[in-house]
């Protein structure tokens, strides 16, 4: 039945309502990460997660991306065990690419795009969830022309992304995209005809791995 299957195939948990995800990604090779972020924000969304529980934060490139998904998981820690929530500046919700903005970590939350409108999300009747991330994501594109040292920033970002997944215990989503040039990256966004975005794979594979968690604990 997987004979030659090429990807995570159909998962068996869908319901994300009472999910929290945190979403990090870097801002080097935009045009590859906007299409990606904006998989990964519609594939939660019809999951079911509510645009309320789906905090972004960016980063300048691929290598920080581990001190953040770091520094973001252990924010929201604190701020689940602190009744003021005095930590909640540190969560909210922001991306600095130019055409995707996520808003409200207060009450609500609206996720507008100017170009197609396909991430528009409504916050009424939104359901804040309380407590630390169920996942995170980390996005990011290596591209191999661009750095003479993309190997060493891509092992060093993905040692340092599975530390962080271990060490907390929360599902890592591994969105980091290292490709030999923009071409295949572009295919890997979903960019091309015969493309496929990825990002909609760690979409699903964030809802399934925080249902997953939140029955193993
Ligand atoms: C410096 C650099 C280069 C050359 N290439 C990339 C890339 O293709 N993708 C990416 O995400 N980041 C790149 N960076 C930036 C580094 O990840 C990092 O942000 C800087 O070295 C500052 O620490």
């Amino acid at each position: 039945m997987f004979e030659g299957l090429k990807g995570p195939g159909e998962s068996q948990s869908k319901d994300g309502s009472s999910l929290r995800i945190g979403i990090v990604h870097a801002r080097w090779n935009t045009t590859l990460i906007e299409p990606l972020l904006a998989g990964v924000i519609s594939r939660l969304k019809a999951s079911g997660v509510d645009p309320s529980n789906i905090i972004v934060q960016s980063v300048p490139g691929s290598w920080e991306l581990p001190i953040a998904v770091q520094r973001l998981y252990s924010a929201s820690q604190i701020q689940a065990s602190t009744s003021s929530g005095a930590s909640g500046d540190l969560l909210g919700s922001a991306t600095d690419l130019p055409s995707l903005v996520v808003q409200g970590s207060g009450s609500g939350a609206e996720t507008g795009s100017k170009g197609d409108g396909s991430l528009k999300a409504s916050n009424t009747g939104s359901k804040k969830s309380e407590g630390p991330f169920d996942a995170i994501i980390a996005i990011g594109v290596l591209i191999k022309g661009e750095t003479v040292h993309f190997e060493h920033i891509a092992e060093v970002t993905s040692r340092g992304l599975m530390r962080v997944q271990l060490d907390f215990g929360v599902p890592l989503i591994f969105g980091l995209l290292t490709v030999l040039n923009e071409e295949q990256g572009r295919r890997r966004a979903g960019l091309t005809e015969d493309g496929h975005n990825h990002g909609e794979d760690w979409g699903d594979a964030a809802v399934e791995m925080a249902i997953k968690r939140k029955q193993w604990n």
